[in-house]
Order: C-alpha cells, then structure tokens, then sequence
C-alpha cells in the first residue's frame, strides 16, 4: 500500500469550499477527499492567494529594471486628461497593448510550436524515417495539397495522371514547414479566408509574413522603448494572432488529420468516472496527439492487454485532460476524464497508474500530488521539463515513438500493483459524441451532393437555427469550474443558436451531457431541436482541440461559400466565447476570431480594464477594421444574451429577421394547438 505522504499547506489552512468551487460532483467529491488526505489543490491555493489588482487590469509594466512600473487607475476612475505614465513615460495604453500582445505572442507561440511539430514528424513520415506514423487521410492530403502550390495530378504522355502520394506528402511537408520561417511572400492559407476578409487584412496590412517572424517582431516591439503607440502595437497583436488561427493551428489541425485521421462522429464518455478500478488507468494530458496516438495504438495491442491482465487488471483504461482527450476523444472515441481543473483530481483517486503528460496547461504541482500517491508521473516532451526529482521523463521522439509508447505503458502496467487502498473514483460520468470537423459536418447537414454548407444556411435562413456560436477555452480557478461554459452553452442552445466547441469547453458539455442527440430535447428551442432531431446531431458540435479553433474558421467559411448569409465572415449570424478563460493561447484565439470578424466575448476579466482608452479600441474600433470585436462579460447569462443580440442584428442585417418570427409563431401556434 502506497503511504500517503502530505504536501505543506500547514501555514495556509484556508481551504476551498466544494461546492462552491465546481458544479461537478466528482469534481466536488475528489476537492473534499484531497483536502481530506491533506493534500492541496489549485482550488485551496485559489482561495489562499488572491490575483494582483493591478496586473489584473494589464497596468504594470516589467519590461526592464527601472520598474516595475504600476500604474493604478484613481478611485472614481480618469476625470480628465489620463497623466499616468512609468518612469520612461510609457502610458497605460502602451503598457496594456504590451502586455496584452505579449500574451498574443505567447499563446501563438504556443499553438504554432504545436504545429510545427506535427510538421516535423509529418515530414519524418514523408521520407520514410519512422514506421510508427503514416497517412492515414489520403484525401485530406489531397485536399490541402493545392494550398501549398503542390500539384496531385501529373501529365504523361499527354494523359493526366494521379501523381504518387508519398512524393505529394513530401513536397507539402517541406512546404508546411516552409511557413514557419519563409524569407518572403506571406502565409498561403491566408488565401482560404472569403475573399473581402482578405481583402481587409490587405488594406490595413496585418498579413502574416511567417509565422515565427510575427512572434518575435512583437517581442522587438515590446521591448522597453520600442513601440510606444498603442494602435501600431496592436497591429503587429493581429498579425501574429493571424499566423496563430490561419497558420500554426490550421496547419496542425491539417497535418493531424492527414496524419491520424480526420474525425467523423463517434461516441464515448466523458468525467472522472471512466476510470476503472480493476483496470491499468493512465491518463494522457496535454496537447500534441504525436504522442498520445501512440499510447492510444499501443495499449491496444493484444500482448499489452495481456500483460496487464498477468499483473492482476482486468485491461487498460486510458483517459484524457485537456486538449489531448479532445484529439484522442475525436479520433479514437477514447474517454475524457476531465477538464484542466481537474488535473490533480485524477491523481487523488488514488487509480491513476500513470500520468502521461507532454506540453501547455500541466500544473507542476501534479508533481507533488503524484508523491501521495503510487502514481508514476512522465513527463515526455523536450521542452517540458518539471524540477522534482520524482517525475520521470521518457523523451519521445518520433524515430522510436512505439518503443517509447510501449515503455510507458509498460511502466503504467507495473505500477498496478503498487496501488494503494485509497482509491476513491467518483462514479460519475456521461455519453457523449464528438468527431464534428468540418468534413463531417458538412456531412451531417450539407450531404456530399451539394459538398457544402446549405442545409446548415437553410436552417438559419428559414430561422429554425437562430445562428451559429463558437463556445471555447479553459477553465479557470478564480470562477466556479465548469458553470460559466454550461450557463452560456445551456442559454444559447435554449435560444436556438447552434454550439461548436473545442478545448475544455468541449469537455465541460460532454461531462454535462450535452455532446448528445438526446440534449436537444431537454436543453434546446423548438427550432434547433427540429434540426437536431431531424439531422441526428448534438445541439453541441465537438469540434476538438485549442488549435482546432482553426476549424471553427473552416467552418465558418464554408458558411459564407454555401451562400444566403453574406460576403464575409461579418457577415454571419455568428459569435465566440471563452466564458472561462486564463491562457494566453485564449487571448490569441479571441483575437485571431475578431480579426476574422467575428463578435467575441469573453468571461471573468480582460488585462484591458486599467487602460480605458485601449480597452475601447478593442471593443469598438476594432469592429471598423475587421468587422468582429472584443467585450467582456462575467454574468454568463448575460454573456449568452450579448452573443444572441448581436446574431439577431445581424439577422436583421442580412434581412432574414421576419423569417424567424414566422417559425417561432408557427411553433407557438402548435404549441397552443397541442395544449
Ligand atoms: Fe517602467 Fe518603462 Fe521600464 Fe516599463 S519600460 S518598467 S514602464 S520604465
Ligand atoms: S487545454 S488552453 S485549459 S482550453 Fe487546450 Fe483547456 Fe485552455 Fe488548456
């Protein structure tokens, strides 16, 4: 039996409430059962430590040794001329852009390192270096191949010919890779956009160059006595915000599909409770599936399953957190055992055989919660490293990704038996369907005889689909977990506007149950329920990951081409929301949605707030560039309505207002008729 060994929170006894801490049973069963053990979690040390006011509001400024610089708004706010300045002069503006293109600049760096990973195993797959990886979407490579200027057909003796798919595959990796650090042109997906939105980031020249170029000209930029105006910094925000959506995380999206397979419907489980007793558990938690599509092909393999059962388990459970149970919940059905808050949860059950992680969103303090416990936590990834001397690391490479694969769960298997007899796993869990790409989306509600968006626009034309919103982003422990994504997804679901999520949101809506069919029913307008039930589809389309945000612009795209809607994404019915975001990745998604025009709002707080004038150049100017812009809103009720405001103004823009109210009659006629 593993002894538990308690963590130091002797000095700090102030402890999370449970139940105001989540609206998650298991999450609320597992807070209390570490605080039990006398282990802290994130949710203790929220209530222990409060955030900086200032850094809160974006006002202070670090960026060389004559500061900090902090510049709080007066009480009662600016009445007149705003004469705060740090002591080289920098304004709140200036230092606000700073930090929040900073934090652009972080979170494109992040998604786009991501992508250029995948690019490098891919392009390791093309020349044959690794058995382990191979095409598994052959039409998907097909289908990109034409944006990277690659052609698929070849001309023989004056007869067109397919041309071979490992020459094609080789050609588009090195082209791929290409964008990351090409010396001139610009991005070659930027050409997907509809073309007026193309037309804007010409004219108010924010095309990406390259991709890496973009992140560190905003490090130049914010460099102490670089960039001093508050709108050219935020210029150079939206360009590397640009290289993040329509590059770094579409070429990662991309090259997973042609790599892994692109998602089609499939349905798993989602919470804490699809871990199982009797069974090896290894959780997978991170972001790039180059490695959990391994863990997910090895543990599958008969002579594994067979060593776990010679050591006393039944067979090998594997589970997900974060965006690695999305890529693996939406190609291999495999369950998601939790949303990020729920990291160090999955340790205290006391099942967790092995915890797998790689990049982005892993607490260190995983570390420490392994130690009470038998759990083996590996870290796997090069550049992401923990400090204590108990986690191991197994670095993977892509030359021996199924060695490597099979040693970790090897390691998993062994521990088994090292169990101790605290195992508690919450049994709480729910169905829930995932797989929407764009392809299968168009599927589902266009039919391939059209190959495109039309059912999909019908629907919103005629106004059984109020409009279309996209639901993202993490959770965060300064807001009760998971209740700002169901509030917001359950309020615009009720209101007939469809949902598309990814990252933990997606999560959140499986663990609540809405990734069903069955929730349209319970949870949605009389217009989207017909639609749903109609077409056999969630209310909530899972859409993947954090750099699959990148298909909620597909999408969107494929909304304008199948016509009725607009020019341009502006154009749409359409919103974005991260009701509980914190990473840094989350403001480069939020601003690559409103550089593409789309209406996007966010939870809890923005780094804005201590720079009034900037915090309005998000939230109103921007909309004169792009068409889309930044607000805020905690209240998540109200969060929702702001999203349905602005699709119906849009609606009314596009003059398919009156339909609406035709079907939302025709429904209370029936309605009246059935009572
Ligand atoms: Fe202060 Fe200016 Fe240095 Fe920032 S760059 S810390 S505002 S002196
Ligand atoms: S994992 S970035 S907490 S969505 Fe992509 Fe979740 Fe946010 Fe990490």
């Amino acid at each position: 039996m593993a002894e538990i060994k308690k963590t130091a929170v002797a000095k700090a006894p102030k402890l999370a409430d449970p139940i105001a801490s989540s609206i998650d049973k298991s999450t609320q069963e597992l807070i209390a059962r570490a605080q039990q053990l006398g282990i802290d979690t994130v949710f203790d040390r929220a209530a222990q430590m409060k955030p900086c006011a200032i850094g809160i509001q974006g006002i202070c400024c670090k960026n060389c040794a004559m500061g900090p610089c902090r510049l709080p708004l007066p009480k009662g706010g600016i009445d007149g001329e705003d004469t705060r300045k740090g002591l080289c002069g920098a304004t709140a503006n200036t230092i606000a852009a700073r930090n929040f293109i900073r934090m652009i600049a972080g979170g494109a760096a992040a998604h786009s390192d991501h992508g250029r990973c995948v690019a490098e195993v891919f392009l390791s797959a093309a020349r044959k270096e690794t058995d382990a990886y191979k095409i598994k979407d052959p039409n998907k490579l097909l289908a990109i191949a034409p944006f990277f200027d690659v052609a698929v057909t070849v001309e023989v003796d004056g007869q067109t010919q397919d041309r071979n798919i490992d020459e094609i595959a080789l050609e588009v990796a090195e082209k791929a890779l290409n964008e990351w650090g090409k010396a001139e042109g610009e991005l070659r997906y930027l050409k997907r956009a509809p073309a007026p939105l193309y037309e804007k980031w010409t004219k108010t020249g924010v095309k990406p160059r390259n991709i890496d170029r973009e992140i560190v000209e905003i490090m130049h930029r914010t460099h102490m006595g670089v960039d001093q105006d508050y709108k050219n910094l935020m210029k150079q925000g939206t360009r590397a915000s640009l290289a993040d959506g329509w590059g770094g995380s579409m070429i990662a999206t991309d090259l997973q599909d042609v790599l892994f397979g692109t998602p089609y419907p499939l349905q798993s489980e989602a919470n804490l409770g699809v871990m199982k007793e009797d069974h090896v558990n290894i959780i997978v938690h991170g972001h790039e599936p180059v490695l959990s599509e391994m863990i997910v092909a090895m543990s599958q393999k008969p002579e594994i399953i067979e060593y776990a059962k010679s050591k006393g388990a039944k067979g090998i459970q594997l589970g997900g957190i974060c965006c690695t149970a999305n890529e693996i919940f939406q190609r291999h059905g495999v369950p998601q055992a939790g949303t990020y808050l729920q990291q160090e949860l999955a340790i205290i059950t006391g099942a967790c055989d092995a915890m797998v992680v790689d990049i982005q969103c892993v607490f260190q303090n995983l570390a420490n919660v392994a130690e009470c416990f038998h759990t083996k936590l590996i870290t796997t990834h090069p550049i992401a490293k923990m400090e204590q001397d108990s986690v191991i690391h197994i670095e993977f490479d892509e030359h021996h990704a199924l060695e490597d694969a099979e040693k970790i769960i090897r390691m998993a298997i062994d521990n088994f038996q090292n169990r101790g007899s605290e195992v508690m796993i919450p049994q709480y869990k729910a169905s829930a369907i995932g797989g929407f790409s764009v392809e299968s989306i168009q599927y589902h509600l266009g039919g391939t005889f059209r190959g495109t968006y039309y059912t999909l626009n019908d629907n919103i034309i005629n106004g059984r689909i109020r409009g279309i919103a996209g639901v993202v982003g993490c959770n965060n422990a300064r807001t009760r977990h998971n209740e700002a994504h169901i509030q917001v997804v359950k309020e615009l679901i009720k209101n007939d506007v469809i949902v598309l999520t990814t990252g933990c949101n997606g999560i959140a809506c499986a663990m609540e149950g809405l990734l069903t069919p069955e929730a349209a029913a319970v949870h949605c307008g009389p217009g989207l329920a017909e639609v749903c039930e109609t077409v056999g589809i969630p209310p909530v389309l899972h859409m993947g990951s954090c750099v699959d945000n990148s298909r909620l612009l597909l999408a969107a795209t494929e909304v304008v081409k199948a016509g009725g809607l607009g020019k341009d994404i502006c154009d749409l019915p359409l919103a974005g929301s991260a009701p509980e975001w914190m990473s840094e990745k989350a403001i480069s998604i939020g601003h690559y949605f409103v550089a593409s025009g789309v209406y996007t709002v966010f939870g809890l707080h923005l780094p804005t707030s201590g720079a009034p004038v900037f915090h309005d150049y998000l939230s109103k100017e921007m909309e004169k560039m792009y068409g889309g812009r930044w607000d805020l809103e905690a209240d998540p009720i109200k969060h929702a309505q702001m999203m349905i405001a602005h699709i119906d103004k849009k609606r009314q823009e596009l003059g398919i207002d009156k339909a609406r109210e035709r079907v939302l009659m025709d429904m209370a006629d029936r309605q009246a008729l059935e009572g």
